[in-house]
């Protein structure tokens, strides 16, 4: 009996703690939405790559090292095919 209310509240908990998750996501998709038309796309791609191998503050400096480099590109490919709310 202990163990089954035991098991319930661990279900309960992690159950629970999926939950606030969700809208901190979507607020992750938007900064990959270059062209601001709620999906990130080819379009979005081709204006990341216009900056891929510089050097400066660019909002497609995604790690915030200092330039558009490979970590950048893996990071938005992740977001790529997912709409913007
Ligand atoms: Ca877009
Ligand atoms: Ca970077």
């Amino acid at each position: 009996m202990t163990n089954l209310c035991m098991a319930l509240f661990m279900a309960l908990a992690l159950g629970s703690q999926g939950e606030p998750e969700a809208p901190s996501l979507d607020a992750m998709i938007c900064p990959y939405d270059f062209n601001d038309d709620g999906i990130v796309n080819n379009q979005d791609l081709l204006i990341f790559l216009t900056k891929y191998g510089l050097v400066g503050d660019f909002d497609q400096d995604f790690d915030g090292n200092g330039s558009v480099g490979i970590t950048d590109y893996i990071e938005f490919m992740r977001y790529k095919g997912s709409a913007c709310q």
